[in-house]
């Protein structure tokens, strides 16, 4: 539900979180009420972004430590920041094996979607390793340990800005089912030429009659095509989405990842064409792998 930073919830609906995507990263807050947090990716002049998440129940929030989390019995969202660091993967470990004990223990135990925003995601480490490499492993081993790769929800894993490491995830009570696309190897089977743990996620995640879709990038199989053609991995990007989804009507909410700023104004005009009546928002970040040049979030639901 991204809308614009100024807007505040419906008239009748509380709010139970806030990410605001700005000019620096911080940690999260339930100060005020319902889960806040900021995440550094608008570059300088940027206008900031925020998804607000609603809800028409009562709200709790509870501050767990480096975990914050805001919680409607139904549904909670959970964040957390790890601090900017030259090796991540046991502090990714840790991170995520406590995410996902708290949402054990709080009844939340279905993942539906998890967002994660890296700084310096095509750096190397300390060790040599690339960024997304190291933290890959980290959270391979959390769910290694926790429910594997059955328990992988829909995801977005792009760079960030600074900040260190972000993450925000929705669970549920309720039962979901993780999809993936015929078009592509699961993520979490990438061969090993990618990194020494494959990144855990699904394609997307339904939940009700609501698909949430994951970061979808041009990946066929599982190698990078139309590399350096921003046109031909935007158009093989919505391919992607259609073969997952059956449509693309219902896609709604999307937010469109773009590596290159001089890239932007091509991938609107295709995504407009795409999808001309959502709302989408468009960000100026570093993608996983360093060969990327674009990639498409979204929520969709049937079109009535
Ligand atoms: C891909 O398909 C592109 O590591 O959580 C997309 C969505 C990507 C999520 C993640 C990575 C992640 O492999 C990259």
């Amino acid at each position: 539900m991204r809308r614009p930073a100024d807007v505040v919830a419906r008239p009748g609906t509380a709010t139970l979180g806030a990410i605001r995507f700005t000019g620096r990263s911080g940690d999260p807050s339930v100060a005020s009420g319902a889960l806040t947090t900021d995440v550094h990716l608008a570059a300088a002049g940027e206008p900031d972004a925020v998804d607000v998440w609603t809800t028409s129940r009562p709200v709790a929030v509870v501050d767990g430590g480096r975990v914050k989390y805001a919680h409607d019995g139904e549904v909670a969202l959970f964040a957390a920041r790890l601090p900017r660091s030259d090796r991540y993967a046991a502090a990714v470990e840790g991170l995520y094996t406590e995410l996902l004990d708290l949402t054990a223990a709080t009844g939340y135990r279905e993942l539906f979607r998890v967002w994660q925003y890296v700084e310096d995601v095509n750096g190397v480490n300390a060790d040599g390793v690339e960024v997304y490499q190291d933290f890959c492993v980290g959270r391979a081993k959390a769910f290694e340990r926790r429910g594997g790769t059955a328990a992988m929800p829909a995801a977005t894993g792009v760079g960030a800005h600074g900040g260190g490491i972000s993450v925000h995830l929705l669970a549920g009570r309720e039962p979901v089912r993780h999809l993936e696309n015929p078009r592509q190897v699961p993520a979490y089977h990438y061969p090993r030429r990618y990194g020494p743990k494959s990144p855990s996620f699904a394609r997307a995640t339904r939940r009700g009659d609501e698909v949430h879709l994951s970061g979808t990038a041009a990946i066929v199989g599982h190698r990078t095509v139309f590399p350096g053609d921003v046109a031909g991995q935007c158009r093989e990007s919505l391919r992607n989405i259609e073969a997952l989804l059956g449509d693309l009507a219902g896609l709604d909410r999307i937010k469109v990842y773009v590596r290159r700023a001089e890239d932007v104004e091509e991938v609107r005009g295709s995504c407009l064409r795409a999808f001309p009546a959502a709302a989408i928002a468009f960000f100026v970040v570093d993608l996983c792998r360093p060969d990327l040049l674009v990639e498409i979030e979204g929520t969709w639901s049937p079109v009535r």
